[in-house]
């Protein structure tokens, strides 16, 4: 990488704060050449900003612009939209504006391995990286997943692989990044207050495949209308592309197993049932997590074992508890309607009570109203959207109530359930209207159950 001594970091979260760590800890580096701009101004982030002061870096609260001041480099958090007028300033000072990805990318020996998509993404990239373990290479999971890739890539060694879940925020900012292998899972509506429009995101979230040369691979679900477009065009560059078709891909299911051909033969690997990771949706992932790996080099032999024992992620369709013969289970990832609908099919045919609430990320849910319409006894409806929900229900006469808070709302559901159903908390929508994050809902919600379970006893 050029020579680069200022660096101005845009945003202080999980991102902001990796970045700042890596400019300080370069050598003979000066805190008076990193200067950290937010656009908010709150207590958490002026107790963050006062132990960077009291290291000699400067930070700007309330920063409604970027100064020009010399910088080499600017670093984005990948929750600040292009619109905003912070990137709307930066962008204007003709000083490169990348993501924390691209520069951990630039910085990093070790091949990798990018997964993106609107829904999977997390599931997948823990996956692979369970694969890849179980073949004795030394993987780490870094990106969106919650580990900012610039604290952890650049000291992979060249023989381990750093695989990387990207967020279309974070590809938006990338110029140089090649993945050996990029996965491409779905593309669905998402974030569209983010990119401004659906084609915007797709454009950002398809520059996973912009630097792939011949000899790279392309791990593509064809199944998805979102995703099958890229197979071909990213082929005629000449990069081998694993298509995911459950009826028929590369990566398929034949008679109950799970049968990958990365291209060296087809394998055959798993049955689909033991995976331990439910739905549909978790079987195409488990595919392109199975492509991804063989085609590192993985043995099938330890991506059959790796697929056998890989555990379901917290806050994804995770089972918390059963109450009085009712399944507990806390979804609470599932931030877009898309994510929802294939929760939907991981329970066969048992009934459901559906949690749906929170803040709209710019989506339509008649689509959703309808799934559940033909899938889910009850949907509860809460939060910031409770009337674009209720309005979209009612349109299409499936069953609901509507109440104030997620807890509510399981008090509602809890009260509702019959033995032998399963409450869903698969909200379709982000949570920053009532917590601090998706985890944070997640943790509130198995909480709630922990407190119903004492009840019951
Ligand atoms: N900020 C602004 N202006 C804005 C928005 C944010 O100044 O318009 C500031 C905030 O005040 C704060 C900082 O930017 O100081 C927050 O940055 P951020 O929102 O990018 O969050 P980080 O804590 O840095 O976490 C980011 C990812 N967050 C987002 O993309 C929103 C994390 O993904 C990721 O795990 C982390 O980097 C490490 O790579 C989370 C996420 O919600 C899980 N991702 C979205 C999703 O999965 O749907 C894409």
């Amino acid at each position: 990488m050029a020579e680069v001594q200022r660096v101005a970091v845009l945003g202080l979260g999980r991102s902001g704060d990796a970045v700042v760590r890596w400019a300080l800890g370069r050598p003979g580096a000066s805190p008076s050449d990193v200067a950290v701009f937010v656009e908010y101004d709150t207590p958490r982030l002026a107790q963050s900003a006062s132990l960077l002061h009291a290291e000699g870096v400067r930070v700007d609260l309330g920063a409604a612009s970027v100064p020009d001041e010399g910088w080499d480099l600017i670093v984005a958090s990948p929750g600040i939209s292009p619109s905003r007028p912070l990137m709307q300033s930066a962008a204007k000072l003709g000083v490169p504006v990348i993501s924390e990805l691209e520069l951990a990318y630039r910085l990093s020996v070790a091949p990798f391995v990018a997964v993106t998509g609107t829904n999977g993404k997390t599931t997948t990239t823990a996956l692979i990286t369970h694969l890849l373990r179980e073949d004795g290479r030394s993987a780490v999971a870094v990106g969106n997943i919650g580990v900012p890739a610039i604290a952890v890539a650049p000291a992979v060694e060249a023989n381990g692989v750093i695989v990387a879940e990207c967020s279309s925020f974070q590809l938006a900012l990338t110029l140089d990044f090649h993945p050996r292998i990029a996965v491409l899972l779905n593309i669905t509506p998402d974030h569209i207050d983010w990119h401004g429009s659906m084609e915007a995101y797709a454009a950002d979230k398809t520059r996973v495949f912009a630097n792939l040369r011949p000899g790279d691979v392309a791990v593509i679900d064809v199944d998805d209308p979102g995703a099958a477009g890229w197979a071909e065009p990213v082929a005629r560059r000449g990069v081998r592309v694993v298509r995911v078709g459950l009826s028929g891909g590369d990566a398929r299911v034949e008679g109950g197993l799970l049968v990958v051909d990365a291209g060296n033969g087809a394998v055959p690997l798993v049955r689909v049932d033991e995976l331990l990771i439910r739905g549909v949706h978790n079987v195409s992932n488990a595919l392109a997590a199975s492509s991804a790996a063989l085609a590192m080099g993985a043995s099938p032999d330890s991506v059959r074992a790796g697929l056998a024992t890989f555990e379901p992620i917290e806050h994804r369709l995770d089972p918390v508890a059963t109450v009085g013969g009712v399944e507990y289970v806390n979804d609470s990832k599932a931030t877009n309607p898309d994510a929802v609908m294939k929760a939907l099919t991981a329970f066969g045919s048992t009934p459901l009570i559906i949690l749906l609430g929170g803040r709209n990320k710019g989506n339509d849910f008649t689509p959703l109203a309808e799934a559940c319409a033909s899938r889910c006894r009850l949907a509860v409806l809460y939060g910031e959207s409770r009337p674009e929900l209720e309005a979209a229900f009612a349109s299409v006469g499936a069953p609901y109530v509507g109440t104030g808070t997620m807890l509510e709302a399981l008090s509602l559901a809890a009260a509702a359930a019959l033995p032998g159903e399963v409450v869903l908390l698969s909200p379709a929508c982000a949570s920053f209207d009532e917590f601090s994050d998706y985890e944070d809902r997640g943790h509130r919600f198995v909480d709630g159950v922990m407190r119903i379970a004492g009840e019951t006893r």
